[in-house]
């Protein structure tokens, strides 16, 4: 009998990893997405025929209910949040309903339908904030500097509670920063290898940021969702840093994506803009995963360098063709 997943958020760049990874251990995959009025298939548009949809959103709790139900999963991943740290200033409120009490509402879900049910948060590495440990490990305390990384606090929190008050299978991932050409283009590294792309065809002359001395342990998006997938098969419970153990800066980022497309230096192309500056910043990521590689077997897979020029690499294709036509 395949198993089946119910994954919220299956829209957005883990999702689509995520969807492509279950199939192939052959789920039947489940995605719940919200009521828009546009196409967000773009991420998994090579495998919608392959994925059931329902109709939910984080902010409604019989929406999930009803689907919990329905869809009687033997594991669920809580991908879904408002995951753009800029915004969670501008919109905490909303963050604090999506990010932090969604996951109450997909818990509560599961409580109700049948707790046996296996649950995956998606925690984050912005709960560990302004650092009070160098590297960054399942046991170091959190200092979250954005209404998101606060938000991801009471996710991660709420996640262990259930475990410990209803003897759930419930884990928190924390996860640090993964990237790949899926990733939305506002973050960072999607914006780097965007804007080297444009320039290097022509079609923009600078780029835009904001403090390049942030340093971050960044990883591949693919290897990442292997991860969440890994930490529901245990016959335990349990949370998990998910890092490379290597950090880099925003500058060193820069740097690589710039000599990947042939374009030098990018001393003269990039701009400081005050706009991309936030209120408080995370200056240092970098995480252990030795605990992941012990227990689960996972290491990462794609390097640092070689994720930035596969991302430089898929934005120059992308947009090739529209400056030929
Ligand atoms: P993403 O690309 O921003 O995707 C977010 C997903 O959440 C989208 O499918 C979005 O749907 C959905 N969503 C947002 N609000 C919703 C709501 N009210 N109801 C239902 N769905 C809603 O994020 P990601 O990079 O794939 O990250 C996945 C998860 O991991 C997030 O929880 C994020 O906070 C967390 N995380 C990410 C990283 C990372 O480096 N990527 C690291 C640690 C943790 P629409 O398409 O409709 O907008
Ligand atoms: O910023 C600096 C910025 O927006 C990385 C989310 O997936 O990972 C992500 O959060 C760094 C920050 O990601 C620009 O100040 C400089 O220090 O790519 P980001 P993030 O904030 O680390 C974590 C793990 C999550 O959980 C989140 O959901 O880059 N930076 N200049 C800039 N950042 C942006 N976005 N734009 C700039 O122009």
């Amino acid at each position: 009998m395949s198993k089946t997943a119910l994954i919220t958020g299956i829209t957005g760049q883990d999702g689509s990893y995520l969807a492509e990874l279950l199939l192939g251990e052959g789920y039947r995959v489940v995605g719940m997405t919200r009521r828009t009025s546009t196409d967000v298939h773009e991420r998994i548009q090579h495998i919608v025929d392959d994925i059931e949809f329902v109709s939910g959103d984080l902010l409604d709790q019989t929406s999930i209910t009803t689907i919990v139900d329905n869809v009687r999963p033997d594991e669920v991943y809580n991908l879904a949040a408002q995951s753009f740290v800029p915004t969670s200033w501008s919109q905490p409120v909303l963050t604090g309903e999506f990010t932090a009490l969604g996951v109450t509402r997909v818990l509560e879900a599961i409580r109700a339908v049948d707790p046996k049910i296996k649950f995956y948060q998606a925690s984050s590495s912005e709960m560990f904030g302004k650092v009070v440990e160098v590297p960054q490990r399942e046991t170091t305390s959190f200092y979250p500097r954005s209404p998101y990384g606060v938000a991801k606090v009471y996710g991660h929190w709420i996640t262990v509670n259930y475990r410990e008050s209803y003897d759930m299978f419930a884990v928190s991932g924390i996860l640090f920063n993964h990237e790949s050409e899926r990733r939305g283009k506002e973050f960072v590294t999607r914006k780097i290898t965007d804007g080297v792309a444009r320039i290097k065809l022509g079609l923009e002359r600078e780029l835009r940021l904001g403090n390049l001395e942030a340093q971050r342990d960044w990883g591949f998006a693919g290897d990442y969702v292997r991860a969440m997938w890994l930490m529901l098969q245990q016959n335990e419970p349990d949370d998990y840093v998910i890092a490379t153990g290597r950090t880099h800066s925003v500058r060193e980022f820069v740097r690589i994506a710039f000599e990947a497309a042939g374009l030098g230096a990018y001393e003269p192309y990039v701009v400081q803009d005050p706009r991309f500056m936030r209120p408080a910043e995370v200056d240092l990521l970098v995480g252990d995963p030795s605990k992941a590689k012990r227990v689960l077997g996972w290491e990462p897979e794609v390097s640092f360098e070689q994720l930035v020029e596969m991302m430089v690499r898929a934005d120059i294709d992308r947009l090739a063709p529209q400056v030929r036509a």
